[in-house]
């Protein structure tokens, strides 16, 4: 059988008030976040609960501001074909040449690694081919490394991590997203089964489906006998264990956010980047957090 012929089943998308009440009831202002006990407290007991919570206004529009004219610069060298000074500094993972597989490399790479998705050989979905994934972004330069730094308030998100699932959680690979286009999105899937979070701010605003939000089925990173249920069929169809295949009567939210706001969710449940509008751009800066 193909994968085409297997019926996986997305979720039910929420729209219009359903949606905007439903984020609304999980999205709380950084600054409140931080000079506030009580919104701290909470932030952290629905992020138990729902999976994930929105903090809004977590890093300050200058900041954005100079990491997109950095990135911005990066991108124009990428394009260029001049690859000499990036070659030295970073693993060049291009289409036509990839010097790094897999992401345990990625990850335990001793400098950045730019690796652009390409289609899978075999042609299975979900390739993201078109994305741009920037590992360790905050070692291409100086100032991308101080203003990262700036923006993605680690030792915050560390202490709320605590408090939320009882666990000391480390820094473990942080990640540039460059979504240009990406309409072969990964569908819905959780990153393995073990504790795992990951914050993502937002580098450009995502205001509707067409520049491909990040999307989230509340309250799956809890509901063991789902994940045993889509487990079951994967296995039955040759699909991974990882993936959410049957969530038809499940409901999904769409995180749209502006710049600088920053969205944290448990990896557990079922999440996945929406497909983009061709034309569309999205820029995110993403951290990992695991024991
Ligand atoms: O592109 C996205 O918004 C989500 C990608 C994803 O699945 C992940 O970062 O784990
Ligand atoms: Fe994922």
């Amino acid at each position: 059988m193909t994968s085409t012929a297997i019926a996986t089943a997305r979720p039910t998308l929420l729209e219009g008030k359903a949606l905007s009440q439903e984020v609304e009831s999980i999205s709380f202002r950084f600054g409140d976040l931080i000079s506030n006990r009580r919104t701290f407290l909470t932030a952290a007991l629905t992020l138990r609960r729902q999976g994930i919570i929105c903090l809004r206004e977590a890093a300050p529009a200058e900041l954005i501001a100079s990491i997109n004219s950095d990135v911005g610069r990066l991108l124009e060298e990428i394009e260029s074909g001049e690859h000499a000074r990036l070659a030295s500094l970073a693993y060049l993972n291009l289409p036509d040449q990839r010097v790094l597989k897999g992401y345990n490399q990625f990850r335990d790479a001793d400098r950045s690694v730019i690796n652009y998705r390409v289609k899978r050989p075999d042609g299975r979905s979900g390739s993201d081919a078109g994305m741009i994934d920037i590992f360790h972004p905050e070692r291409l330069s100086g100032s991308l490394n101080s203003n990262i730094q700036a923006c993605l308030q680690e030792s915050v998100i560390q202490r709320l991590l605590l408090l939320s699932s009882f666990n000391r959680m480390r820094v473990k690979c942080r990640n540039l997203y460059l979504n240009r286009g990406v309409q072969d999105t990964r569908s819905y899937h959780c990153d393995g089964r073990s504790l795992k979070f990951k914050s993502f701010l937002y580098l450009s605003d995502v205001q509707s489906l067409a520049d491909g939000p990040y999307c989230f089925v509340p309250r799956s990173q809890r509901r063991r006998r789902l994940w045993w249920r889509n487990a079951r069929f994967n296995k039955q169809n040759g699909l991974g264990p990882f993936e959410f295949s049957q969530l038809q009567s499940a409901e999904a939210i769409a995180l749209f956010a502006k710049a600088g706001d920053m969205v944290l969710s448990s990896q557990r449940g079922a999440h996945c980047g929406h497909p983009q509008h061709p034309q569309a751009r999205r820029a995110v800066l993403v951290n990992m957090f695991q024991r």
